[in-house]
Order: C-alpha cells, then structure tokens, then sequence
C-alpha cells in the first residue's frame, strides 16, 4: 500500500517523513520522483505475541509513503503529472501547517490550517472534475454510435458520472458520496483523486503536543471536516525519532508528548481507512503481521502467506491475540474453548491469530 504526504510548501511533509520513518532517512527524491520511506507499522499486539512465543523474527506491515513536491494552490495549480503520479497511491494524507514559526514563511502568508485544507480540496476537485467531464463527453460520443438498445453500460456510467459532476460542482469531494464496491469498480480506471480516502494531519506547535487529540476534535468541530484528523507535532516527533528507545521515552515525557508516538497513531489510523484489517501468525520462527481488506475469507487470508497454504487449505485454527496473551499457549487456548475451528469462508477479524492447517 501506498501513501503519498501532499500539503503546502513548508508544512512539514519532509519532517513528517523522517519521523514516520523513525531516524531511517528516507530515499531522497530527484525533481521527478518523490522521496520515498518504507515504514513499518508499529503494533504492540505483534510485539506481545512475538515475546510470548519467543520469535527469532518480527515482521510488521509496511506501507510506502511518498513525500510529494508542495501543491501550489490557486490559479496555478499543481502541474498535470503531479496529479497523475498522486494517482497511483492509495491514501492521500494531507499535511497542514498549524505551528507558528516566523522562520518559516507561509505561502499563503498566515497560519490558517481551516483555509489550507478548502485549498487542497478544492484544486483536488477541480482536477476530478477535469476527469469526469472529459470522460461524459467521450461516453457522449461513443453511445451516440451505439443503437438504442444497446447502450445499458454506457447510461449506466453515465448517471453515475452525473452524479459525481454535481457533488464536484459542489466542491464535494467523491468520497463523500459513499459509492458502493460497483460504482468504485465501474470508477477504477479513472485515478480519481478525491475518491480516494484522505488523512489529515494537523502539524501543531510543539507546546501543544500533549493535546492533539483535544486539538483534533476540536479543530473537528469547527471546521466541519468529516474526514480523519490526527494532531501531531512534526518537528518533535521528528527529532525524538532519531534517539534511542530509552532515550526517546524519557524525552517524549519531557517534551510531554504522548506515550504513543505520532509514527504510530498516524499509521494505525492509515492501515484503518485503507479499509485493512490486521492479522497475525505466530510462530517460533517468525511472528507475522498480515494485512487484507475487511471482509476477506479465511481462505484467501490463507493465500497472503503463501499460495500453498490458501490451494491446500483444510481449516484455520482461529484465536483473537489478546485471549492467546491470556492463555498463554495455543494449547491452553484450545483447553479454555477460546480457540476456535473455522473453514473456508470464515471472515478474518483484526487481532487473530491464526494457523493454517493446510495439505499439497
Ligand atoms: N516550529 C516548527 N517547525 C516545523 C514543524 N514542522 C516543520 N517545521 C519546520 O518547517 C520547515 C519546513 O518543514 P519541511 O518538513 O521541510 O516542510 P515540507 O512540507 O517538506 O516543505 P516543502 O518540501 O518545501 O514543501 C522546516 O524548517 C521545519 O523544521 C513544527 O511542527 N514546528
Ligand atoms: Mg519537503
């Protein structure tokens, strides 16, 4: 999966990276190609359960996440390709100036995190906008060569089209229109930007760290926005990352920052609204973290760890990673009934652990 940082020139997208990828220099870009960070996604629930059966090896989930060149925003606008590449990412996360620095200029010369996010909404929108209206004038063309009869797909793209031409006109972004899974398949082509899910980060004053998340609602509720929000401060978070554990705890509480580190909440709410549902395997070898969309039967869960596994599948033994924690072993698990056999179709939860009895 991944994640591409857009924000305003000097927002704190480039801090933002180096701490997600907690003191990892991220690979730098050229004037083409973002730079670029594999991170991991931190997960105490792994970290417990890898303890517990003493894995010689913890993998967690990794996301990519792509420092994107700053949007300018009005008549210019962002050029084209950078649009196009943004369209290649599965969730946009919004980086918003909310720290007051007089070292650092502001492009739009004040510090109004509120006016900054109807900026980058709306050049999003008007690029969408762009897609939508090219494609119905194509669509237009192309059912005027088919006889009458024969046009259902195309008018049935075409009223979805027109609904999205409304809500953009609006300045709606699409997500908010809560298309179903045929509506986002029949749109899949199209790299519409603002049908992906958005995160926005409000990058706060260093001094206010210790009440992002009062900052967040609050911002919230002002604002009226009804996409995720999570308050960090960047440039702190940035420079704790770059210590030692230890260190970084003890700093964390002198600076008063949160326990959880930014890098952490930020991810866990990323892996969230990409829709993802995290599961585990715990064995001596490797405690593993897996991810698949919510909903995905055991089988094809199964096939995330090896395609033998999802061909050969018989049953998984399925048990949620806090009752393993509790129990202490699988087979004090399966003692207790918190164990649980399930086939084929069983939908995979957040949080189990799971172990696969398959035969090729
Ligand atoms: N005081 C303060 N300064 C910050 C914070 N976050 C970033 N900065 C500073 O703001 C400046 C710009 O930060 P960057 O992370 O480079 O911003 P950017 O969004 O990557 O900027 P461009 O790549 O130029 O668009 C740097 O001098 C940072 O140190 C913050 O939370 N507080
Ligand atoms: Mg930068």
């Amino acid at each position: 999966m991944n994640l591409a940082l857009i924000g305003l020139a000097s927002s704190g997208k480039t801090t933002l990276l180096k701490a997600l990828a907690a003191g990892h220099l991220p690979h730098a870009g050229s004037p083409n190609e973002p730079a670029v960070a594999v991170v991991k996604v931190p997960d105490e629930r792994l970290d417990k359960l890898a303890a517990l059966v003493q894995a010689k090896k913890t993998t967690y989930l990794e996301l990519r996440i792509y420092d994107f060149p700053s949007f300018s925003v009005g008549k210019k606008g962002p050029p084209p390709q950078l649009l196009g590449s943004l369209a290649t990412n599965d969730l946009l996360v919004h980086v918003v100036r909310a720290f007051h620095d007089d070292s650092v200029p502001h492009p739009l010369e004040s510090v109004d995190p509120a006016r900054d996010i109807a900026a980058m909404d709306l050049e999003l929108i008007l690029a969408d906008l762009g897609i939508v209206e090219r494609r119905i004038e194509r669509l237009t063309t192309e059912m005027r060569s088919l006889p009458a009869g024969a046009r259902g797909a195309q008018e049935r793209e075409m009223t979805l089209l027109r609904r999205l031409k409304a809500a953009l006109e609006d300045e709606k972004p699409i997500r908010s229109l809560g298309l179903g899974a045929d509506d986002k398949t029949l749109l899949g082509g199209f790299n519409l930007l603002t049908l992906k899910p958005m995160l926005t980060v409000l990058n706060v004053d260093e001094a206010d760290a210790g009440r992002a998340d009062e900052l967040e609602a609050r911002f919230r509720a002002q604002s009226g926005l009804d996409s995720a929000v999570v308050g960090l401060a960047a440039k702190a978070e940035a420079d704790v990352a770059e210590l030692p554990l230890e260190e970084a705890v003890e700093f964390r509480s002198e600076l008063g920052l949160p326990e959880e580190t930014a890098a952490a909440r930020l991810l866990r709410e990323a892996v969230s609204l990409l829709g993802l549902i995290t599961f585990f395997t715990a064995g001596q070898q490797d405690a593993h973290a897996w991810s698949v969309p919510a909903g995905t039967p055991a089988v094809t869960a199964a096939g995330r760890i090896h395609s033998d596994i999802e061909r050969g599948f018989i049953r998984a033994e399925v048990v949620g990673w806090q009752e393993l924690l509790t129990a202490g072993s699988h087979a004090e698990a399966k003692k207790r009934g918190v164990l649980r056999v399930e086939g084929k179709t069983y939908e995979v939860k957040d949080g189990h652990v799971i172990n696969v009895l398959f035969n090729v």
